[in-house]
């Protein structure tokens, strides 16, 4: 497998420093994959230092300039697609297919999506509203812009971050999480290959408290791009508030599934089941609560459970594998005691509910796992899993149904499932979500925003509404006369 020539990408190269050392684990079998010292705050300093040197050149580079380089990036992504997908799969646990299909040609897609955007970054003239005076609106960039990522799609999680930012003319200095570097390393790599000049993107490697905080204490960082734990977003929150910067903060969800007496239980079923189990059950858009009419119930509850069990759990690089291990054994234990928690609290287990064994024993796999009796009130139903897990649980109408399904702390996703226009219009509006999904649960799209509302955070990654985050809109007021004074 191919490993990152250092432990930080800064102005164009590779380097390490000497901070505590890290294991980087294959979690399918616990085995280490590559060891590296953390960077310290010296490190990230140094990363800044390039990324302020390098922002008057790119801010002040032209939109074709910027998009001839960021298409230039994506063809050495294609090029190195293969690659890229044995390393994401070796760090994070996914099964092949998903990184071969999903993960790297998303991640390319998007950087081709954002080599357009960089020539569309369109102000608004506004003619001579007074008579004597024009005025024109300038997208500018916010400066060096500080971004902390998570483990569960490395590699898509620093394009949502990096590309946004660097096609509005921002320089970037970015932390991974510390267990999932390799992807974003060679992303970094990619792009000096590309021809991004040095220090338009830096990486930086190491644990969240010593080296992601000293990139949000800096009072150099123009902006802070967060996605994480609910709980390390608000630390980064007051962190950045101290400094009065910008934020963006995008901090899971607990997607609603909600099934009506009209829904193709099929279509829904299958559904459910993909939708509850990508990557794992780790992605924050993951459905998580199955809301289904009462009439639907036992049924659902049984095609669900059916086609769980068939769910093909195997080594990694196996082709056949639908569901890898959980992304680290730590993320195991929290998803298993969840888990022994809602059952303690009165759930049920349908299928699933622990890890197996025989030659699986060795990774961190828990089995797709389907939960029904769970209370609204309970942990299971309010708290983010991150895991293989669904619970269902029934309602009697639509005005129960989206009730319960808005009754959460967050609101980044969430689908409905019916054949009747109306009320399909209905949830749409009503269901408090960032993305609501019709008769489908999951796909994402380059063109299209993500990000969430409540406790899910604020701002926007993917589509040209990120570019809201990533520029400042200046005005520009002329006088046109001579005369206005
Ligand atoms: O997240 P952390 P964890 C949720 C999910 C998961 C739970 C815990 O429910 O089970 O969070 O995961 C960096 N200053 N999500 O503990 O710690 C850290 O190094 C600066 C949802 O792994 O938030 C990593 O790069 N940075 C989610 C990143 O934050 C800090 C994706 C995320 O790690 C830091 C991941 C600090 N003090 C977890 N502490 C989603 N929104 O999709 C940590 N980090």
């Amino acid at each position: 497998m191919h490993l990152p020539g250092g432990a930080h990408h800064i102005a164009g190269a590779f380097g390490d420093d000497d901070g505590p050392e890290q294991e980087v684990l294959d979690p399918s079998t616990g085995q280490v994959l590559w060891t590296y010292r953390a960077d310290t705050p010296a490190t990230v300093e140094r990363a800044i230092d390039a990324a302020e040197a390098a922002l008057p050149g790119w801010a002040g580079s032209t939109p074709v300039q910027r998009s001839t380089v960021l298409h230039a990036l994506a063809r050495e992504l294609s090029a190195a697609a293969e690659e890229l997908a044995q390393a994401e799969t070796a760090q994070v646990g996914k099964p092949i297919r998903l990184s071969r299909e999903f993960d790297v040609p998303g991640s390319v897609d998007n950087v081709v999506f954002f080599a357009g955007a960089a020539r569309r970054l369109d102000g608004m003239a506004a003619a001579e509203w007074s008579g004597t005076h024009t005025s024109t609106i300038r997208r500018e960039p916010v400066g060096v812009v500080g971004s902390i990522a998570p483990w569960n799609y490395p590699l898509q999680m620093a394009v949502w971050k990096v590309l946004p930012a660097i096609a509005a003319g921002n320089t970037i200095v970015l932390k991974p999480a510390e267990n999932t570097p390799l992807t974003t390393l060679m992303l970094a790599d990619a792009a000096a290959r590309a021809g991004v000049p040095a220090g338009v993107l830096n990486v930086v490697n190491g644990p969240g408290p010593l080296t992601g905080e000293s990139l949000v204490r800096s009072p150099r960082i123009a902006m802070t791009s967060f996605t994480g734990s609910t709980a390390v977003g608000r630390h980064i929150a007051a962190l950045a508030a101290a400094n009065g910067t910008r934020l963006h903060l995008e901090l899971g969800g607990k997607a609603p599934f909600v099934v009506f007496a009209d829904a193709d239980l099929d279509a829904a079923v299958r559904g459910a089941v993909a939708g509850s189990l990508i990557n794992s059950g780790q992605d924050c858009t993951a459905a998580t609560r199955a809301y289904v009419h009462r009439s639907l119930f036992d049924e659902f509850v049984a095609g669900v459970a059916e086609l769980m069990a068939a769910v093909r759990l195997g080594p990694t690089r196996d082709e056949d594998t639908d569901q890898g291990p959980l992304a680290s054994f730590r993320q195991r234990d929290k998803v298993a005691a969840m888990v022994t928690r809602a059952v303690a609290d009165g759930a049920t287990v349908v299928t699933g509910g622990r890890a197996p064994g025989g030659e699986l024993a060795g990774g961190a796999y828990f089995e797709p796992t389907l939960l029904v009796g769970a209370d609204q009130r309970s942990e299971i139903v309010q708290s983010e899993v991150f895991g293989p897990v669904l619970v269902a649980l029934p309602f009697d109408d639509d005005d129960e149904a989206l009730a319960l399904a808005n009754d959460v702390p967050f609101g980044l996703a969430a689908s409905a499932w019916t054949r009747d226009v109306f009320r399909a219009q209905r949830v749409g509006r009503e269901l408090a979500a960032g993305t609501v999904w019709i008769n489908d649960h999951i796909p994402i799209v380059s063109e299209m925003p993500h990000g969430g509302t409540k406790g899910s955070g604020y701002g926007k990654d993917m589509s040209v509404y990120s570019f809201d985050e990533y520029t400042q809109v200046k005005h520009v007021m002329s006088d046109i006369t001579g005369t206005a004074r």
